[in-house]
């Protein structure tokens, strides 16, 4: 194979947390980000996901210029530990006035307040020399589907999108589909309708997606072809690998930890569409399990990373001629087999 890519990865400060989930509090110790940063590197990773407030904590309080001194001192830390911010994203689902959701709000006070949220976590990114903006829209959505119109939902999503191209020439929007949880339903559940609306878009060569296992599962959907799916209109972003057991609450599993095949195939359709080649990252969103002690825990870091590189030299040491001839002869029977016996080691 010629020049195979070489990998990198990134993760986010909220992947080594404290263990608190909705039915109990924290487990063990906080641990600042100035902490994390230091560990990226050993565990394996440069890349550093970001939410606007994990750079700049408390930034609706702060004036412009304390916000960007603040994202100044960030900066000059990634720098010190050898690290590349991936991208930021305005956290749009904590504070009070986002509580009906942000763009999609029925008060205009509220959308307003979204909309000045965004452009701060833009000049957040631009402060720390990071390109893309991720917006995962948690609240854009509704729990009573009488409560919003939305079709005018979905022109609202338009409209910021536009904004925001228009106020940052320079940046990428990736948006991060997930169809429930926070809400009941959520406007954007798909790279479809992630694709769609980066086509309708001002300028489609700036909107993408980022696609999450997990999301895809939780629509009843494929990882790996929502990965095609993006990867065929050159608009996979970046990458939220993990695995979910089921159509449950979002679980954040290890990567492969609940389905080895399935993980296969995400593996396979990203080597095999070139991701990674351009300095793409392969992000883990995995979660760190209350039962786990010790403080800081990083083993579901490693080991989904380790999952990831153990499936590509999987990919990469197939019967490749084998999988041509039998699609060929149309024997699919023969190719599960031996797709299955060689991730068993046969
Ligand atoms: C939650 C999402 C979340 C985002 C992160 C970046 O379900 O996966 O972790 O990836 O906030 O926007
Ligand atoms: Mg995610």
């Amino acid at each position: 194979m010629s020049n195979p890519t070489a990998y990198r990865f990134s993760f986010g400060p909220w992947n080594i947390s404290e263990g608190g989930d909705p039915f109990g509090p924290e487990v063990r110790s906080a641990f600042p980000h100035e902490a994390k940063f230091a560990l990226y590197r050993p565990l394996g990773f440069e890349g550093v996901q970001f939410h606007d407030d994990d750079v700049v904590p408390g930034l609706d309080d702060l004036s412009p210029e304390a916000m960007l001194t603040k994202a100044g001192e960030v900066k000059a830390m990634l720098a010190n530990q050898g690290l590349i911010p991936e991208f930021v994203a305005p956290r749009l689902w904590f504070d009070p006035r986002t509580v009906d959701g942000g763009y999609t709000s029925n008060s205009a006070a509220d959308r307003e307040y979204a909309w000045d949220r965004t452009r701060k976590c833009i000049d957040i990114a631009r402060a720390i020399d990071c390109k893309a903006i991720v917006l995962w829209l948690a609240r854009e959505g509704t729990y009573f589907r009488e409560a919003k119109d939305a079709r005018l939902a979905y022109q609202r999503l338009l409209e910021t999108l536009n904004a925001m191209l228009d106020y940052a020439p320079d940046i990428e929007i990736w948006i991060e589909p997930k169809p429930n949880e926070p809400t009941d339903l959520a406007y954007v559940p798909t790279i479809g309708h992630a694709v769609a609306l980066a086509y309708a878009s001002k300028d489609p060569s700036r909107v993408k997606g980022l696609i999450e296992s997990a999301h895809a599962l939780l629509a009843g959907l494929d990882p790996s072809d929502e990965m095609a799916f993006a990867l065929a209109h050159d608009k996979l972003g970046s990458v939220h690998l993990n695995d979910q057991n089921g159509l449950k609450y979002d679980q954040d599993k290890n990567f492969g930890a609940a389905n080895l095949r399935a993980a296969f195939n995400q593996v396979r359709v990203l080597e095999e569409g070139g991701y990674g080649s351009r300095g793409e990252f392969i992000g883990l969103d995995v979660k760190a399990v209350r039962t786990q002690t010790g403080s800081p825990v990083t083993a579901h870091l490693t080991n989904s990373r380790e999952i990831f590189l153990r499936l590509v030299e999987k990919y990469r040491s197939m019967d490749h001629a084998l999988v041509v001839a039998l699609r060929e002869s149309r024997d699919y029977e023969a190719l599960e087999l031996y797709i299955i016996k060689h991730l068993l080691g046969d």
